[in-house]
């Protein structure tokens, strides 16, 4: 081979990749990497896209080279050379590939495993190691419970940096999917079964948490957040809502219900800081009582154990999940008394 055809091929190749490397590095395909394991598992994403990009570089080359160097000249017909196999080519083409997927193979598998792994938790050891979440999916809301701390309930899933975090994640009714793109997995949440994610949180802030699997009406609304914080501000965060729903002093019970069942993710209510927009305003009950036509206490009762019973014109039905009515009965009368009360109670 002249060596100005390998020289070609090669400014060829070098062009090519360059190209495939730059659509690679240049439009951001993959959310920001929060945790430790989503690092991993876009360090093998990298690794399978620079053979792919170094492969992609190698064809493309031999490819336009031949376009262009073997092309048939205007009024050429004759056949090629016949030509036979070529053993060591064959060889080559067939052992590189087998290299590349071994390899890929044992990164995926060392991955893989080490996303798996979780410290075993022994009784009198730190709770952050690791911290245990009991994430319930529920048509259309997940709910966060931690053992560690009294039990403690919350809508949102609040988690210290840098510690391991061992998700158990169920569903009370039919099959949900818990995802937060930045933590780079996915996990089924099943009516049942319990599921195991592990997720080491490895940057601040707040990412969304998205029900990745249909699982009817409000499904689209199926949200909540992820806040990563410092340790110690978690740990405050977790005392302070084990005192606030311990029922301490000046605590309502029935504030303490709308916290641990997550009213706040769909509605508004001032006075429990609530502020999201997927159900009516509780701070206007009394008006939509009336629009009703029932006794304020009443319309509140029947409007959680049975929310299909009266639909809030201009909001969506089946969205507001039943499973209230399934509520221990002092619960339930807390709840209703504490809205009734527009919170003053
Ligand atoms: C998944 C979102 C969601 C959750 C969680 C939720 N709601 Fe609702 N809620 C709605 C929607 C949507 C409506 C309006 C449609 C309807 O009446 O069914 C509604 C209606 C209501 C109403 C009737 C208000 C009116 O004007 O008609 C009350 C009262 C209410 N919710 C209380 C609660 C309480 C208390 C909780 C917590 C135990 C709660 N909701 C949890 C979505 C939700
Ligand atoms: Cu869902």
């Amino acid at each position: 081979m002249r060596r100005g055809s390998i020289v070609q091929l090669v400014a060829i190749g070098v062009a090519c990749g360059a190209g495939a490397a730059a659509v690679a590095l240049l439009i951001p395909w993959l959310p920001h990497s929060a945790s430790r394991q989503a690092g991993r598992i876009d360090f093998v994403f990298w690794f399978v896209t620079g053979i792919c990009i170094a492969i992609f570089a190698l064809v493309a080359s031999v490819i336009i080279y031949s376009i262009f160097k073997f092309r048939a000249q205007p009024g050429e017909d004759e056949d090629g050379p016949p030509i036979h196999g070529n053993t060591k080519l064959e060889v080559v083409w067939t052992a590189v590939p087998a290299v590349l997927v071994t390899a890929i193979s044992i990164v995926s598998a060392i991955v893989l495993a080490k996303n798996d792994h979780l410290p075993h938790a022994s009784a009198a050891s730190d709770p952050l190691s690791p911290l245990v979440v009991n994430v319930t999916a529920q048509q259309f809301e997940w709910s966060f419970k931690y053992p560690a701390f009294g039990n403690l309930a919350s809508a949102r899933l609040e988690l210290p940096i840098g510690a391991p975090v061992k998700l158990q994640i169920t569903s009370v009714d039919v099959t949900h999917s818990f995802w937060v793109p930045e933590f780079g997995q996915k996990q089924d949440a099943v009516p049942g079964s319990v599921n195991t994610l592990a997720i080491t949180p490895d940057r601040m802030g707040s990412y969304p948490v998205i029900c990745t699997e249909l699982c009817g009406l409000g499904h689209a609304l199926m949200r909540s957040r992820a806040d990563v914080m410092a340790k110690d501000k978690f740990l405050s965060w977790a005392k302070s809502q084990q005192k606030k729903l311990g029922g301490g002093s000046g605590s309502s019970p029935g504030l303490a219900v709308f916290k641990a069942q997550a009213c706040s993710s769909c509605h508004t209510f001032v006075p429990a800081g609530a502020t999201a927009k997927i159900g009516p305003d509780l701070d206007k009950l009394p008006a939509e009582a009336q629009r009703a036509g029932k006794p304020l206490e009443q319309f509140i009762h029947d409007s959680i154990v049975n929310p299909n019973a009266y639909v809030e014109p201009g909001y969506p039905k089946n969205v507001m999940p039943s499973i209230f009515a399934q509520l221990p009965k002092d619960q339930l009368d807390a709840l209703v008394k504490y809205l009734a009360a527009g919170g003053k109670q």
